[in-house]
């Protein structure tokens, strides 16, 4: 079976999404998703460019070759364009083998280790008190396990804090916009909303917070320290993780389990967090750690060293993302939680899919291949808008990490 056609539409159903559809001479189509949020038409032209004149052609059936031609064959290993490049061509070639052979995904990848996909919602208001009651909304809708993110007294907008009722979007149209951060604000508010929510919820509800890098390891210890008594299930990306060393000095001080890699790109992004056991949880997801396949080499090796998986699943990782992180969470036997954020009612016009959610599991759908589609008309009816993820300064004007 050959691939003959492959086409990689950028589209705006209430957010930008890049996804690659490749075709074959036997009728079977597949998709996979390239969204690079801030950065899609970089993806867009690597695929267009690049890759697409490279798969016309080839042998649709050879999925682990055709990652191994485009990752060792670029010469130019690594990078999240790159990496969110072969993700949709391996994405999209799981989905035809699937199809191929009347079957899900999971069941090409060992089949079920479990009943459903246990996810997490993101619960955020401005103040603890309205916080409170989202988190209540959560529960009442089944959720075993919430992100808990406020606003912080002092600071005029803090990243990650949704309006409730509405679909998660940081990123903003036009050019980037800015927002002030402090660390001491930010430190002393944190476990007070902790000890709000486990005084009003209990001990068995999994809260979960997201620094999104914006501390020091040191910092970070303090943090977690300071969250022992409330026990959270983990906090994400504490620090930017560049140095993987630097996760010692937050172990050394602190139970609080951590939970870091949506912008990792590779396993080599990973490989001694996960060795040195400097980690909880790894959060690389399909689309920005190249594709089924690599996804699942990481997963794979951090199951030898106690990490399960916590993949990343905000609104800018398309529905042929999610459906395809889904295939996955249910097969590996190492699966910790999945992000769930819903998209937006445009956004399942453009990409039909049939995962489910029901009482705090998603269950990916028992069609063949992933069970999602790219519906092309509806596409062309939302084009391209530029937007990006916001920058921070510190008070006196010093750019801060993310
Ligand atoms: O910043 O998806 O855990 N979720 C997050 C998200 C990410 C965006 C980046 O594109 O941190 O808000
Ligand atoms: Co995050």
């Amino acid at each position: 079976m050959r691939i003959t056609a492959a086409r990689v539409v950028v589209s705006c159903p209430g957010r930008n999404f890049v996804t690659l559809k490749l075709e074959t001479d036997e009728g079977v189509h597949g998709v996979g998703d390239a969204t690079l949020n801030g950065r899609e038409l970089a993806v867009a032209s690597y695929l267009t460019d690049h890759v697409v004149p490279l798969l016309i052609g080839r042998d649709a059936a050879r999925i682990e070759d055709t990652w191994q031609y485009l990752y060792q064959g670029a010469y130019w290993r690594r990078g999240p364009v790159t990496m969110a490049a072969i993700a949709a061509v391996d994405t999209a070639l799981w989905d035809i083998k699937g199809k191929v052979a009347g079957l899900p995904v999971y069941q090409l990848l060992g089949g079920r280790s479990r009943d459903g996909v246990t996810v997490y919602g993101h619960a955020s208001a401005e103040t603890t008190d309205q916080l409170l009651v989202d988190v209540e909304g959560f529960v009442a809708r089944g959720y075993k396990a919430v992100r808990l993110q406020t606003g912080i007294p002092g600071l005029a907008a803090t990243y990650g804090v949704g309006t409730p009722g509405t679909t998660y979007e940081p990123a903003k149209a036009d050019l980037p916009e800015e927002a002030v951060w402090s660390t001491e604000r930010y430190l002393t508010h944190v476990p007070a909303v902790f000890e709000a929510v486990r005084k009003e919820f209990g001990p068995h509800l999994r809260l979960l917070h997201d620094v999104h890098h914006r501390l020091t390891p040191i910092e970070a210890a303090r943090l977690g320290k300071s969250l022992e008594p409330y026990t959270p299930y983990w906090i994400e990306d504490p620090v930017r993780a560049e140095l993987q060393a630097g996760f010692r000095l937050i172990r050394q001080h602190t139970t609080t389990p951590l939970a870091v890699g949506e912008v990792f790109n590779s396993i080599w992004d990973c490989e001694q967090l996960i060795r040195e056991q400097l980690i909880d949880f790894i959060r690389a997801t399909v689309v920005h750690a190249g594709g089924i396949s690599h996804l699942r080499r990481i997963f794979d090796l951090a199951a030898l060293y106690h990490v399960r998986s916590g993949s990343h699943g905000a609104t800018d990782l398309s529905p042929v993302c999610l459906a395809a992180a889904l295939h996955l969470d249910l097969a590996i036997p190492n699966f910790g939680l999945q992000e769930y954020l819903p998209h937006s009612a445009e956004t399942d016009t453009v990409f039909p899919h049939s995962y489910t959610f029901e009482d705090g599991y998603l269950h990916p759908s028992e069609e063949p291949g992933l069970g999602v589609d790219l519906d092309e008309e509806a596409a062309a009816a939302y084009p391209y808008r530029p937007a990006y993820l916001p920058v921070n300064r510190l008070e006196d004007g010093t750019m801060h990490s993310w």
